[in-house]
């Protein structure tokens, strides 16, 4: 990645990237593991699937010029919680709590902040939980706490969040009264679509084995 205003500042630019980029491996490969133990111990899949990605140069700027910050490399580590973001996606809100809780619960984890928009939602109608965390990255000659951000929400939240982004940009944060209304309404049915599938799978869980094979001798007879 090139933040070409950073000619005098490259080096120490390539530096943090690689520290990020060394970040985002590290919890990848901690939330694959954890994923990986629940899929053998409960036969169940938390996780539906992880993105990661390091923040473009633009949307790093424009943080910087919001926060009244200017750009130097040492203002984007001390100011830009999301250089480095990952997006963790699960199949129910109950999950989300699980995997938070998870990843607080490892010594070389530090949770620096968290954000629950699901207990309190945005007024647009955002949710997902934001965790901002620091992990230790081992270099040759020091260990450097590297920050990262991860977002966990539920299939659900995150088709939300994907669509509300591009209605976002397209009307440059501006989008007519009615949209955002309808957007809003679509959050709820969001919630209600999350509240409905976590009670199916409470009671699919309630089921016992013996239940189950009862109900197919049933169908068989
Ligand atoms: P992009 O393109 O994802 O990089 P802080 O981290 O506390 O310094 P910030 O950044 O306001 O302050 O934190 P917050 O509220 O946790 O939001 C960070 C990210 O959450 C955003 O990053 C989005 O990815 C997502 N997000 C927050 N609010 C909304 C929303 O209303 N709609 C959607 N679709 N996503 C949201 P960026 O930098 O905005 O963008």
């Amino acid at each position: 990645m090139d933040l070409p205003i950073f000619y005098n500042e490259a080096e120490e630019w390539s530096k943090a990237l690689l520290l990020y980029d060394a970040a985002l491996k590290e919890i990848n490969t901690k939330l694959e593991i954890l994923n990986n133990e629940f899929k053998i111990t409960h036969q169940y899949n938390p996780i539906e699937h992880i993105t990661s990605r390091i923040k473009s140069p633009q949307s790093i700027a424009k943080k910087l010029r919001h926060n009244e910050k200017e750009l130097t490399v040492e203002n984007i580590v001390k100011y830009v919680n999301d250089v480095a973001g990952i997006r963790i996606i699960c199949s129910f809100t109950s999950d989300i709590y699980r995997i938070a809780d998870l990843i607080t619960k490892q010594n070389d984890i530090k949770v620096l902040k968290i954000k629950d928009y699901i207990t309190c939602p945005k007024p647009n109608g955002y949710t997902s939980y934001h965790m901002i965390v620091s992990v230790p990255v081992f270099l040759s000659d020091r260990t450097i706490d590297t920050k990262v951000e991860i977002q966990i929400r539920t299939i659900a939240m995150d088709f939300w969040a994907s669509l509300e982004h591009k209605i976002y940009y397209k009307f440059e944060g501006n989008a007519p009264e009615h949209i955002r209304k309808e957007l809003k309404e679509c959050s709820d049915i969001v919630a209600y679509l999350d509240q409905k599938m976590l009670s199916i799978n409470e009671e699919i869980k309630s089921y016992s084995k013996d239940r189950i094979e009862g109900y197919h001798e049933e169908l068989t007879q």
